[in-house]
């Protein structure tokens, strides 16, 4: 973990937590004693790594932060889940344990199926329907996250999720009984209605789920396949183009309240400019880490008409199984949609 050497800063993460994780506390204990803190200092966790595209995004943004500020607001990232996993990074900055963090959007699906809605299949699988559909379910998502007195400051979508194998994938009846690694409901869901046995891994632990046999296959993007070397222990990429999931990065209200006026308006600045960044990024992504993979042996095709139409009704059963659950907000978050 990260200790800020500059003198006068104030931590917003709680001693107890820093002394869990093994931090250093004197520290930033002396500075809240002192009480004359100047400017502020925020660990942000993601659960992705340094070289990935989205955390290459978030440190660009933190450096717009710093730099409108005049280094008031300084934003530590923490990648790979080395300060808090995944699972917890939500409610930790929901607590004010953290003020600010990164995650994938729809490991909330289980307390809202909305926030999963960028991963049912074939409803939006490509950057111009990722676009709409982020248009048209923003102000929704946001609103529940102010519930959860968090506020959404920008996402980016992660490129077209695909099948990675140790086989070349025809109709997707081959996928029966295999070992798939998942990372969300909906990727869990489709390995089990493709006849797959799938199992949460996230990506910092992928090679060891592959080089253990926890896992054979995979369901994800160019970017991650190529960040974890999916040419180590796979043959296959299948550009099958499901849905584009996004990350998000949120901030505790009450943290971002705190802040001086200027502040959160640099703050609110650069989230915005990384939006955007994001989203060219992730665009660009696609063809240079399908490029890497194509160098590295790995065989990447089309899906065939057959997994095509296999994949497309497992879609519409996963499409009506979400409505059901999403209920009347979920249709109308489609209607928007629909309208785009
Ligand atoms: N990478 C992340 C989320 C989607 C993606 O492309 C993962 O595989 O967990």
């Amino acid at each position: 973990m990260t200790t800020s050497t500059k003198p006068f800063r104030q931590r917003l993460v709680s001693v107890p937590y820093l002394k869990r994780f093994g931090g250093v506390i004197t520290a930033a204990a002396l500075t809240l004693a002192a009480g004359s803190a100047q400017a502020t200092d925020w660990d942000m966790p993601t659960p992705y790594g340094d070289s990935n595209f989205h955390t290459v995004n978030i440190s660009q943004f933190a450096d717009d932060v710093r730099e409108a500020t005049d280094g008031e607001l300084e934003i530590t990232i923490h990648s790979s889940g080395s300060l808090i996993k995944h699972p917890e990074i939500k409610n930790s900055v929901r607590r004010g344990l953290v003020p600010i963090g990164e995650l994938i959007m729809s490991r909330l699906a289980n307390e809202d199926p909305l926030f999963e809605v960028d991963s049912v299949p074939y409803l939006a699988s490509d950057y111009d329907q990722a676009w709409k559909l982020w248009q048209a379910s923003k102000d929704l998502l946001s609103k529940r996250l102010e519930g959860q007195r968090l506020k959404l400051l920008f996402a980016v979508p992660w490129p077209p999720q695909g099948i990675y194998t140790q086989f070349a994938v025809e109709t997707g009846n081959e996928l029966k009984g295999v070992k798939m690694r998942a990372y969300n409901k909906s990727s869990e869901q489709l390995a089990e209605l493709l006849g797959a046995l799938p199992t949460q891994v996230e990506v910092p632990d992928i090679p060891t789920a592959f080089g253990t046999g926890r896992v054979d296959a995979m369901i994800t993007s160019p970017s991650t396949g190529a960040n974890t070397r999916a040419w180590d222990y796979l043959t296959h990429f299948n550009h099958a183009q499901l849905w584009l999931p996004k990350n998000m990065v949120v901030v505790n209200v009450k943290a971002f309240n705190s802040l001086p006026e200027e502040a959160q308006k640099a703050l609110v600045d650069a989230a915005e400019a990384a939006e955007k960044r994001g989203w060219d990024a992730s665009k660009a992504e696609t063809d240079a880490k399908i490029k890497i993979m194509e160098d590295n042996g790995i065989e990447v095709s089309e899906p065939s008409p057959e997994l095509v139409k296999h994949l497309q009704e497992i879609g519409d059963t996963m499409t009506e199984e979400w409505l059901g659950r999403a209920g009347e907000s979920g249709q109308a978050l489609l209607d928007a949609y629909n309208k785009q």
